[in-house]
């Protein structure tokens, strides 16, 4: 009966695959490769053949090659979609009998943007958890923020859940960076939440997460934003809980609305149960009206003395996603009116000093004086010699 009880929990575990789509989705899956995922395949796909060659994956599926040559889809989602469409095949060969998807890309391109809605459908035919795993551009990325806007309506009704992080909200967490470093630390948060969640689903942790539960809180979850804090000292657990739930990486309208709430809990073997426990009361009091919550914990032994926490906030309402924010508009700080200059004392007109009178004229009019009096002496002689 053991024996058999170990052979079925051998095929009891789900089956985890990571895909990676377009460029920024497969920085993201070679970033999960080079940490190690224990249970999950990572499949990197791209219709780029220069940046494909590079990923590190368990399979690399160049993309469309009849219709992108392997140069990319420049921008245009319709067609990094009839790109994945030319691979169909082969990504269902590859998807068969899986039963968690993560689909990781960076909205806002061609390639990523386009094939997401095309794989997840192939994905929930299959009836794999389909669970979107997104970020969106920068605000200096105009265009590409609304093309991903786009996206994410049609994203939310082809996957379970899509968790977004909106790039122009990691100043909050990593501060003021140079853009390299910053897609770094998306790379690494994206990555971070496919590689916690699937290590805790699928190895023994402190405490547990199954399958069943992670369905049940991202099926049909609509749009997710994760929050994530870092804490340490005697308060750690309070310090990160309230990290993570005040810094959402999507904004979202409210938070007490979510839907579904899923708490990953990191630490160092100094962990306890009760920190565990006392982390899933404080959210839960953040969230009132969730439907459902679940948690999960497991040891780091780097991370001796810290807790790290992620709280996945499911079925919220985001201003970004319907369109609610004028992007524009970019309100830091209210600014004092500026106060109204006083008014400048106006020059005083320059008088010009008088012209000098022309000589010439006073001479001109003289003369001619002088000769009405000639030709009157003329006009009066003559009178008088013809009398
Ligand atoms: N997180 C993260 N985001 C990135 C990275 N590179 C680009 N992005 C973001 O992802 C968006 C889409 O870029 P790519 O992934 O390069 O686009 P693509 O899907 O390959 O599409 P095409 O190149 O048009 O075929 C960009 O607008 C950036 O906001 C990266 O390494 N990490
Ligand atoms: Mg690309």
């Amino acid at each position: 009966m053991v024996t058999d009880l170990k052979e079925f929990a051998k095929t009891a575990k789900p089956s985890v695959a990571v895909v990676g789509l377009g460029g920024a989705g497969c920085n993201i899956t070679t970033w999960i490769a080079e940490k190690g995922i224990t249970g999950g395949r990572i499949i990197a796909a791209n219709t780029d053949v220069n940046h494909l060659y590079l990923q590190k994956a368990d399979k690399v599926i160049l993309l469309g090659q009849k219709l992108c040559k392997g140069h990319g889809c420049g921008g245009y989602p319709e067609m990094g979609a009839q790109a994945t469409k030319e691979n169909i095949t082969e990504l269902k060969a590859e998807l068969e009998g899986t039963n968690l998807v993560f689909l990781v890309a960076g909205l806002g391109g061609g390639t990523g943007t386009g094939a997401i809605p095309v794989v997840a459908e192939l994905t929930r035919e299959i009836g794999a958890l389909t669970i979107g795993c997104v970020t969106i551009p920068f605000t200096i990325e105009m265009s590409r923020r609304e093309r991903a806007r786009e996206a994410i309506n049609l994203l939310a009704q082809s996957c379970d859940s899509v968790v977004i992080i909106d790039n122009s909200k990691l100043r909050e967490v990593a501060g003021n960076l140079p853009l390299k470093e910053a897609l770094n630390v998306a790379n690494a948060l994206v990555g971070a939440f496919v590689k916690n969640l699937t290590d805790t689903i699928t190895q023994p942790s402190l405490v547990n997460l199954d399958y069943a539960d992670l369905r049940a809180v991202m099926e049909r979850g609509g749009v997710s934003s994760i929050g994530i804090g870092e804490g340490d000292g005697a308060d750690r657990v309070s310090k990160a809980v309230a990290q993570a739930i005040s810094t959402p990486l999507l904004d979202v309208t409210d938070i007490s609305a979510s839907y579904g709430v899923l708490i990953h809990i990191v630490g160092g073997e100094d962990l306890t149960l009760e920190e565990v426990a006392v982390t899933g009361e404080m959210i839960m009091d953040k969230v009132p009206n969730t439907k459902r919550i679940i948690w999960g914990a497991k040891v780091d032994n780097n991370l001796t003395g810290k807790v790290r926490v992620m709280a996945v906030l499911t079925g919220v309402e985001s201003p970004f996603v319907s369109g609610k924010v004028k992007e524009e508009v970019v309100v830091e700080e209210p600014k004092p009116e500026p106060r109204p200059e006083p008014p400048k004392p106006r020059p005083a007109p320059r008088v010009e000093p008088p012209k000098p009178q022309p000589k010439v004229e006073e001479k001109s009019s003289n003369t001619y004086i002088w000769i009405g009096i000639i030709l009157l002496i003329i006009l009066i002689l003559l009178w008088y010699f013809t009398k």
